[in-house]
């Protein structure tokens, strides 16, 4: 597959993480740290990491200013339920094409841990030459989805390239 390093950009979307509660992102910072010690992923690159809010303006430009110096975009957060929760939206409203077998693979294994999983409403999606995929905002949702990635990260890129 891929021979350089792959570019991971992550975006970690919370209210209580981006303002100022002392409230500290341990989803963001585990994905961080499952990309960098993944014996699977081969060699990756974190290109940005940033917290924001759950603005969709903020969201959708941020999106697009990683896009340009990242092959996957992480997102966690702001899939649920909840009147703020819009990550999908924006994500949805830049993707040029939608990736319903990501999805399906996050949902099912999301449903073999919890029935909460049908709560999430997590998009993915390839703009350009990056791939765009959200995840749930807890640190349990992360941990469980990133195993789906994980095997298929790589491959995916090496195609979209
Ligand atoms: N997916 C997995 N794999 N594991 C989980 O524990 N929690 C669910 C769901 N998806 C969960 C999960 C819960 S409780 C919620 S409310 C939704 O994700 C939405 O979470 P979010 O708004 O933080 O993105
Ligand atoms: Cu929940």
């Amino acid at each position: 597959d891929t021979i350089e390093a792959m570019r991971v950009g992550v975006i970690s979307i919370s209210d209580s993480r981006s303002f100022d509660t002392g409230k500290e992102d341990v989803s963001g910072t585990l994905l961080l740290d499952l990309l960098n010690n993944s014996s699977k992923l081969g060699s990756v690159q974190i290109s940005r990491y940033e917290i924001i809010p759950d603005e969709y303006d903020q969201i959708v430009n941020l999106l697009k200013a990683y896009i340009s110096d990242s092959d996957v975009i992480l997102t966690t957060g702001g899939t649920g339920f909840a009147p703020r929760d819009i990550t999908p939206e924006a994500t949805k409203s830049i993707i040029e094409k939608e990736c319903p077998g990501i999805v399906t693979a996050l949902m099912l294994k999301s449903l073999q841990a919890t029935p909460f999983a049908a709560l999430s409403r997590l998009a993915a999606g390839i703009v350009g030459k990056s791939l765009i995929v959200n995840l749930p905002g807890s640190p349990k949702a992360v941990r469980e989805c990133f195993e789906v990635l994980e095997p298929i990260l790589s491959h995916a890129v090496s195609l979209i390239k």
